[in-house]
């Protein structure tokens, strides 16, 4: 393992003014995805509308510092017959891959949710190494409710995290971290600071009892947010605290970045959220945003599955990476907004 370079690549990645595409919508996501849209997920559908975003030009060399693909878009090519990772390459961003395999019910803990895709995940990212993937993602899901999160879903769950970065740090990839407390039900901030505290803090205890270099990967948390359906919604002001206060408690300064997830926020309070985090500073690790839905509700709505859409479908990415690139700088306003409306 060549660490200064995996270190290299890791703060690459959280570089201030950019942030990571979060891509990797598996099959059963992007149809729902589409459905919305009304377009049909077909293989050629779901090529056009990703070489559509890693073809905005400003957006991807000025605002994204990384995409996250799936196993299907790695291996695509645009219809010119580019691979779509060339053209990730050639926009000075970094190609990802999402290597998990989803999630599986955990015996004995109703309720709760394993993700799987340790076996051969060896072979696996040595195959993505060589298709020009330079980091990978795996996603845990941690849900509040009554009576859980267990600490068996915690400790398995950070297990099989810290098992995945050991293994990608040994094939020269660098892991992005992924341990998402969700946001739906009706849970207060506390609650859910209170559950990321704990979820942070197995999961880097974890890591070191396997030996992950924690200079050479990125922690991709949620933000300590209310849930969705909690009668009170903590304001911006208070989520950017507590989501600082507890990152600071939490993740140690050897870790070169931290990109959020949105995780159902909307386009703007996932922009603002981070704008008020970096008000905060200093801050000890790059932040910055790794957005799947934050990103890409507006140019899925504006592109629709439509050739002739594709000019206002790569205008509206690259109006939410610019705001999300500013916010990550701090350098965010609403009123940058209203302008672009
Ligand atoms: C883009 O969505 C990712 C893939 O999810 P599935 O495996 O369920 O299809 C997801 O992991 C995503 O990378 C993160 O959750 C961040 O996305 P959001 O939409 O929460 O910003």
């Amino acid at each position: 393992m060549n660490l200064t370079e995996l270190n290299r690549i890791a703060t690459a990645m959280v570089a201030p003014g950019k942030g990571i595409l979060a891509a990797d919508e598996s099959s059963g996501t992007i149809k729902k995805r589409f459905d919305a849209i009304g377009v049909e997920s077909t293989e050629g559908n779901r090529r056009d509308y990703r070489e559509m975003l890693f073809r905005s030009r400003e957006a991807m060399s000025q605002c994204i510092s990384g995409v996250i693909l799936y196993d299907e878009t790695i291996w695509q090519d645009a219809k010119d017959g580019t691979p779509l990772v060339k053209l990730i390459e050639q926009s000075g961003a970094i190609p990802g891959i999402k290597v998990d395999e989803g999630t599986q019910a955990l015996p004995m803990c109703p309720g709760e949710l394993v993700t799987v895709g340790l076996d051969k995940l060896a072979e696996r990212l040595k195959k993505y190494y060589e298709r020009g993937a330079r980091f990978a993602k795996w996603r845990a899901v941690i849900d509040i409710g009554s009576g859980i999160p267990s600490m068996t879903a915690i400790g398995v769950n950070a297990h099989a995290l810290a098992r995945y970065a050991a293994l990608c740090q040994a094939a020269q990839i660098v892991p992005i971290v992924e341990p998402e407390v969700l946001m739906d039900g009706d849970h207060d901030i506390d609650r859910c600071y209170e559950v990321t505290t704990r979820v942070l803090n197995k999961t880097f205890q974890e890591l070191r009892v396997q030996r992950v270099a924690l200079e050479g990967m990125v922690l991709k948390p949620n933000m300590a947010i209310s849930g969705k359906k909690c009668a009170k919604q903590a304001p911006v002001e208070e989520v950017a605290e507590k989501t600082i206060r507890l990152l600071k408690a939490c993740v140690p300064a050897a870790v070169p970045g931290i990109a959020f997830l949105s995780g159902g926020q909307s386009d703007e309070e996932a922009t603002a959220h981070l704008n008020a985090m970096h008000k905060l500073g200093p801050l000890p690790w790059g932040l910055t945003f790794s957005y799947g839905r934050a990103l890409q509700a507006a140019p899925q709505k504006a592109w629709s599955g439509k050739a002739e859409n594709v000019a206002a479908g790569q205008s509206a990415f690259s109006h939410r990476a610019r705001m999300n690139g500013l916010a990550s700088k701090g350098e965010w306003q609403s009123s940058l907004e209203k302008k672009a409306a």
